[in-house]
């Protein structure tokens, strides 16, 4: 980041703002990522909005219908998936979205409508939350079209399965106490917090950097005994250094958060004897990758426990992997005892 652009991120900024100011970085830049990230957010805020009075109307609890994974899908599932579909296709300038309650991609059909774009995007995170007042949020990735033909084709699955390398930013949003955006264009992570007094996302983070050493461990321990050995052996030493203490709210996106803020580790791993949980529960497209880009870029580490999750290509849209993200020193450790036990890496 140049000297003379950084000195204009200042705290308290506006979205829109910054997106210009940053947009300076990129001469060839057209204003379509700032469109669809415009269009992201203001779909962020309609949704925190209905999170926010959640009880009052009849949006909370399952409806009928079940995901791909068999899920029953929540109320608020449901809209939040329709609040983003709708401003992505209508004026997002994409061509395709993966979205974790779809089962198959949704392509953007009207030629007029298409874009560069490719989205994947995990509506609503922390399903099990909604009804009890508990941090959820929003997981979004975008990557660029790489299927031929520009935006003048429809867009493919190619343009969804590209390893997180590939992607061109992400970013969660957290509907929690405040509602927070968490966003990375590749170079910096920055923090941006709604004042819902002005309808406005504010810079609060200028350059979020993730504390090492020392956090959280994030992880649902009633499933230790399912666990391999080296997660088991590897929980056991974190514990042991005694500058780590457990925190586990059971939504990703904010267990992930406040360690990205305070420090620690977010571990979803595979149990192998549970049917469908041999590679874990969470989906690589719009789960593990954007949070891994965001963990990378903040100083951090995400890994499957044998390499990078940004280094895996995606087999299919709801591909499941193995997930351990935050402190570099912690994941590291992971990595080590896999690669000490005899166990070869079920790769991806
Ligand atoms: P959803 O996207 O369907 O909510 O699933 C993901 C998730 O809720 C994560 O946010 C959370 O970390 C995990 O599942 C909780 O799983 P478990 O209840 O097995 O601990």
């Amino acid at each position: 980041m140049s000297k003379n652009l950084d000195k204009h991120i200042k705290k308290g900024i506006d979205l829109g703002r910054h997106i210009s100011i940053t947009q300076r970085e990129h001469p060839q830049a057209t204003g379509e990522f700032s469109q669809l990230l415009g269009q992201i957010t203001l779909a962020a805020k309609i949704v925190s909005r209905e999170v926010n009075k959640a009880g009052l109307g009849d949006i909370l609890g399952k409806t009928d219908d079940e995901n791909v994974y068999g899920e029953r899908q929540a109320r608020l599932d449901l809209y939040a998936n329709a609040i983003f579909s709708r401003a992505l296709i209508h004026n997002g300038g994409i061509c395709i979205i993966g979205s974790e309650e779809e089962s198959d991609p949704v392509r953007v059909r009207n030629q007029e409508l298409r874009g560069k774009y490719a989205v994947t995007i995990d509506p609503l995170d922390g399903s099990s939350n909604i009804d009890y007042a508990v941090s959820i949020g929003t997981i979004f990735g975008i990557y660029r079209k790489v299927s031929p033909g520009g935006s003048e084709t429809e867009g493919t699955l190619e343009d969804l399965l590209q390893p997180g390398r590939e992607r061109r930013s992400d970013g969660p949003f957290v509907a929690g106490c405040p509602t927070m955006l968490v966003y990375s264009a590749g170079v910096r992570v920055y923090g941006f917090t709604l004042d819902s007094s002005i309808g406005e996302f504010l810079l609060s983070y200028p350059n979020i950097k993730i504390p090492e050493s020392h956090g959280y461990l994030s992880v649902n321990e009633s499933y230790f005994t399912n666990w391999e050995e080296p997660v088991q052996q590897a929980l056991k030493e974190l514990r042991e250094m005694g500058t780590y203490t457990s925190r586990y709210v059971g939504s990703m996106v904010a267990d992930f958060h406040r360690n990205l803020l305070a420090g620690g580790i977010f571990l979803y791993p595979p149990e192998p004897e549970v049917a469908g949980k041999d590679l874990g529960k969470l989906r690589l497209l719009y789960e593990a990758a954007p949070m891994a880009f965001i963990a990378e870029k903040a100083g951090g580490k995400a890994s499957n426990g044998y390499k990078s999750i940004l280094d895996i290509k995606p087999k299919h849209l709801h591909h499941r992997t193995p997930f351990y993200a935050g402190n570099k020193d912690a994941v590291d450790l992971i990595e080590r005892k896999f690669a000490e036990s005899d166990k070869t890496g079920n790769e991806d």
